[in-house]
């Protein structure tokens, strides 16, 4: 498999370019399907341990359904899969230029989630207009053993979020290991207590917020919040995190604390910044597969800068006991 690394924001992605299983016509959820179930050992070969590590994230290039678009493309981790990836979307385009494939303007790409529309600078810049995002429930309060009661939001932004202000925790890189123990306990008392996304969808990412300490690009003033958010695989996200800051975009929308168009600029814990804002959907209410209906989703938008950090062919030894990596 020939592969491209790159990074957004100090976030890792890792595009599959040619190699790999051949995952037939469809649908990007149904070839996810088939990844999962048939070709499994490649996300594991690709992402995980010896050539990979927990905090790499894959992207699985093939062609794609919509017409429209350049490509299709499948994200995963070192547990499973990704529904959207914003750094990893920022990633992919930035490598499809540095192949060749793209240049300056804007490009549509599929995802098992929908289709997303990328502008790109030609060097370094992407802009991603995400699929639809939307705050699911607001205030959410459960138990956290060992911690007490934590009150969050549930949003989507191609992946499932919970949303937390009053964490009482510093959000500083010092303080990663506690904060990875602190947010994974939340994620533990949400499967435990059946707190769930739309149609029980396993809410797989815990996003804490807090105050900036960065200055935002472009200007004197700060961000304006920091964050941290844990993956699926308990790693955190070195970037702000596309799909997360999506999710913090619909509910300040839906909260009135940010007007549609508005810019908001989220560092991460790294002290790395994507700007991003929101547009009302067309429809701005539109019924949901959830038992509560009908939603307010808004469209948004995601800006940040990769860099392209190596090229490699991964060799796949029958004689090696790790061929398919080192699987949890
Ligand atoms: O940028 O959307 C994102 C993301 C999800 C998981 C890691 N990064």
């Amino acid at each position: 498999m020939h592969i491209i690394d790159s990074h957004t924001a100090g976030e890792p992605t890792r595009l599959v370019v040619t190699g790999g299983p051949d995952l037939g016509q469809g649908t990007l959820a149904e070839r996810r399907e088939r990844f999962r179930k048939e070709f499994d050992r490649f996300r594991s070969a690709i992402v995980n341990e010896p050539r990979g590590s927990d905090v790499m994230v894959g992207a699985f290039l093939c062609p794609p359904n919509d017409p429209s678009g350049v490509a299709g493309v499948i994200f995963f981790n070192n547990v499973g899969y990704l529904g959207m990836c914003g750094h990893g979307m920022i990633g992919a385009v930035v490598t499809l230029g540095h192949l060749g494939r793209i240049g300056v303007g804007t490009h549509r790409l599929d995802t098992p989630v929908g289709v997303v529309a990328v502008e790109y600078d030609g060097k370094n810049l992407v802009t991603v207009a995400n699929v639809p995002s939307y705050r699911h429930r607001k205030d959410v309060s459960v138990h956290v053993e060992g911690i007490g009661t934590i009150t969050g939001d549930i949003a989507w932004g191609g992946n499932w979020f919970f949303l937390v202000s009053a964490h009482g925790q510093t959000l500083e890189p010092g303080n990663v290991e506690a904060l990875t123990q602190f947010t994974w306990k939340i994620r533990q008392a949400l499967v435990a207590h059946r707190i769930t996304g739309v149609d029980g969808a396993e809410i797989d990412h815990i996003e804490l917020f807090g105050a900036p300490t960065k200055p935002a690009p472009y200007g004197a003033r700060l961000a304006d919040s920091r964050n941290f958010v844990l993956c699926p695989g308990k790693a955190y996200d070195r970037s702000p995190c596309g799909t997360g800051t999506s999710a913090k975009i619909a509910c300040l929308i839906a909260d009135g604390k940010l007007r549609p168009g508005e810019v908001w600029r989220q560092e991460s814990i790294v002290g790395t910044i994507f700007e991003a804002w929101g547009t009302l959907a067309p429809s701005t209410l539109t019924s949901g597969p959830s038992p509560e209906g009908r939603r307010e989703e808004i469209l948004p938008f995601i800006r940040g800068s990769a860099y392209v950090t190596a090229e490699a062919t991964l060799l796949l030894d029958d004689a090696d006991p790790f061929q398919w990596g080192i699987r949890g």
